[in-house]
């Protein structure tokens, strides 16, 4: 007997950032719950070999290359989903990226880099695709957020505030959007092997560092996010609203 709850079947997720790590990660555990998937990156390029490598892999996908910053981008793939009938049941807001430095040396265009890209990014798409999805009462929107979403580093603060941005924008869709059968949530990875963190995971002290902070005692792998994004973005998460499940070892957990 097939579990419904957790099955994606007939359902359309738009993943950004999802050329590679987390976000390639979702969009493929998505796919294996019956989704069908768009992926995305700014290189048309890349986003087209991230595709043909997922239907190699039998799965359904397909392909929208935008820049996740530009409002206009982001307004007219949404309105060719609407000319091609693509509905995005699910969407799975990944785009990130990092800027590692002391905030007394930053500069304001590389803080409004990093705002733009990991948070400002979840609001313009989060607003298509609410438009849309208001209009059939149905929507599951899954934020990616972070450990720094509740604790701060040193030397990542305008990703660190980025990502508190993002739980409380997932908080806030979840305010306005709930009553029409959205569902938002986020989930807040801990330290994951990604090529993001691939400074990190080579400096032998910070991976000493992450080893003995994590309860697990050992870094995530970004297919450990799935069963989170599936739950997240599935029936069975039908009552929950406004929450961040960390998939962190337990990082948050212990002092
Ligand atoms: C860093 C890392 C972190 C992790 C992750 C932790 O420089 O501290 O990049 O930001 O990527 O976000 O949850």
């Amino acid at each position: 007997m097939k579990n419904r709850l957790f099955d994606l079947s007939g359902r359309t997720a738009l993943v950004t950032g999802s050329t590679r790590g987390l976000g390639n990660a979702i969009a493929r555990g998505l796919g294996d719950a019956g989704a069908h998937i768009v992926l995305n990156g700014r290189s048309a390029d890349a986003v087209a070999d991230a595709a043909n490598a997922l239907r190699a892999d039998g799965y359904s996908v397909d392909e929208a290359a935008f820049d996740v910053t530009c409002e206009a981008g982001v307004v007219s793939t949404f309105e060719r989903f609407d000319a091609e009938g693509l509905a995005i049941d699910i969407l799975v807001n990944n785009a990130g990226i990092q800027h590692r430095q002391a905030m007394i040396e930053l500069a304001l265009a590389d803080w409004q880099r990093v705002i733009d890209t990991n948070l400002t990014s979840a609001f313009l798409i989060g607003r298509e695709a609410a438009r849309r999805m208001i209009s059939r009462g149905h929507g599951k929107i899954v934020n990616i957020g972070s450990l720094t979403s509740e604790l701060a580093r040193a030397t990542v603060i305008p990703y660190t505030v980025a990502k508190g941005g993002v739980k409380m924008l997932t908080k806030g869709m979840a305010a306005e959007w709930a009553k029409h059968g959205i569902q938002a949530n986020a989930i807040g990875p801990g330290y994951m092997l990604t090529e993001m963190n691939e400074a990190l995971i080579n400096n032998p002290q910070f991976d000493a560092w992450v080893k003995g902070r994590t309860p697990a005692a050992r870094w995530g792998k970004p297919e450990e996010l799935v069963g989170a994004a599936v739950f997240l973005a599935s029936p069975a998460s039908d009552y929950v609203n406004g929450q961040m499940i960390f998939v962190d070892g337990g990082m948050l957990s212990v002092l």
